[in-house]
């Protein structure tokens, strides 16, 4: 019964809401003078305004001219009480011409004046009801945040962490401090989507004025150089906007284009996480001085994109005493020392000191697809491909005292060690 009689209660109030309350009342727009200048003193007004039943609601301004500029432009609105601050700003997208290019002026913060302000309602038959009144702005912030020069080099790039054509620069000059800049990407197949485009190596704040070079590689490291293992966007041609927003709402945004081809996180395995070392029994090996410790193991690349990789090939053999770094300089083979992006196969051993000094391509060439780019060879193990390691240590010397543990991994230089601890076992050296 009580239920009944609040549904009842309910329903009469919702009858007088919609039946007795006009479509558009209690309009409100205060205070009349505001300076919009983001010194926090009179920088907005707040309108307010009641709505009896739907309807779609415009709030816009005339200048002395008689030139119209809305704010808000035939929203839908439901029957309640609305409120909402105005800085100033409208919403009057243009187009214009800057050093280096076109910007679209999205909003823009009205020159000082006097206005009058209109809130408009109009239902579904056309019915309209408004309100009008004068707001007067002084001070006014109108200085538009520009970009000027906005440009990315190259326009194309292969995001997949091979050393090679992995980034691109952004570079924009701005004209003002804005506490909110944005840079996304939108592939026109898919205009919701936004990938939000994270620079690196800026030489500044994003958003302070002046000019600005930055790196983008497709968000797979953060702003301080961390490799994050991320996917960049998928293979495309994008547009690339940049948003500027100053505290007043002023808004300018610029665009160009940046295709993405090869992209994707690389991505390798040692297959069952297994070493073949030759002559192990139960965890160990022995190998007398002067004799040489050798291995064989299986790489295969479990990722969508081309894994690079160099020299020195399987079936090389190391001296103890030898790096890698000696045998590039030793065979005058600059690929062979460190390259950043190249995927190589490593041994380590616990008192070496330094990481795999002794290291070999992830694959024979059989097992790779030779490239040439920039008139240089590159090596490529495929996506599904796996390639054949194997290589020896000569015990030219005996290891440090204390040496006992021996394991491989999987050296993404200058990137990342992908796999390390592989298959440990104990090489006891001794003498003949
Ligand atoms: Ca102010
Ligand atoms: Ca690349």
């Amino acid at each position: 019964m009580r239920s009944r009689l609040l549904v009842l209660v309910g329903l009469v109030l919702l009858l007088s809401s919609c039946s007795f309350w006009p479509m558009l009342s209690r309009v409100e727009v205060a205070p009349a003078i505001i300076s919009p200048n983001a010194d926090g003193v009179d920088d907005v007004t707040l309108i307010r305004y009641r709505i009896g039943r739907a309807a779609n609601l415009s709030i816009y301004f005339l200048d002395g001219a008689g030139q119209r500029y809305y704010f808000r432009d035939h929203q839908r609105r439901s029957p309640g009480r609305y409120e909402v601050y105005w800085g100033g700003a409208v919403n009057d997208p243009q187009v214009r011409q800057v050093g280096g290019g076109q910007i679209r002026v999205e909003s823009r913060v009205l020159p000082d004046g006097i206005y009058t302000w209109v809130v408009e309602a109009v239902d579904d038959r056309g019915h309209q009801q408004r309100a009008a009144g004068q707001v007067t702005l002084q001070h006014a912030d109108t200085a538009l945040p520009e970009v000027r020069e906005f440009k990315v080099t190259p326009e194309q790039f292969r995001p997949n962490e091979d050393g090679l054509d992995d980034q691109v620069t952004i570079s924009y000059y701005l004209a003002k401090d804005v506490p909110n800049l944005r840079l996304y990407l939108i592939d026109s197949q898919r205009p919701r989507l936004k990938y939000p485009v994270i620079l690196r190596n800026s030489n500044s704040e994003p958003g302070a004025s002046g000019w600005h070079q930055a790196l983008y590689d497709g968000g797979v490291h953060d702003q301080n150089g961390r490799y994050l293992a991320a996917e960049p966007p998928p293979d495309g041609t994008y547009a690339l906007y940049l948003e500027a927003e100053d505290r007043v709402g002023n808004r300018v945004v610029v665009s160009s284009t940046l295709t993405i081809s090869e992209g994707g996180r690389p991505l390798a395995e040692i297959a069952g996480g297994s070493i073949d070392w030759q002559g192990e029994m139960n965890g160990k090996v022995g190998v007398p001085v002067g004799r040489r410790l050798c291995l064989t193991a299986v790489v295969i690349n479990i990722g969508a994109v081309p894994l690079r990789t160099s020299g020195p090939w399987p079936g090389q053999a190391y001296r103890l005493t030898q790096s890698y770094r000696d045998l590039a300089a030793t065979y005058a083979e600059p690929s062979w020392a460190e390259q950043r992006g190249v995927w190589r196969f490593g041994i380590n051993y616990d008192t070496t000191g330094v990481d795999f000094s002794f290291r070999w391509a992830i694959g024979r060439p059989e097992d790779l697809e030779q490239r040439v780019i920039d008139g240089q060879s590159q090596y490529y193990l495929m996506p599904g491909r796996r390639g054949m390691v194997y290589g020896c240590i000569q015990f030219d010397v005996a290891p440090p005292v204390g040496t006992d543990r021996w394991w491989g991994g999987l050296i993404h230089e200058s990137v990342q060690i992908a796999a390390n601890n592989v298959d440990t076992v104990s090489v006891l050296v001794g003498r003949p």
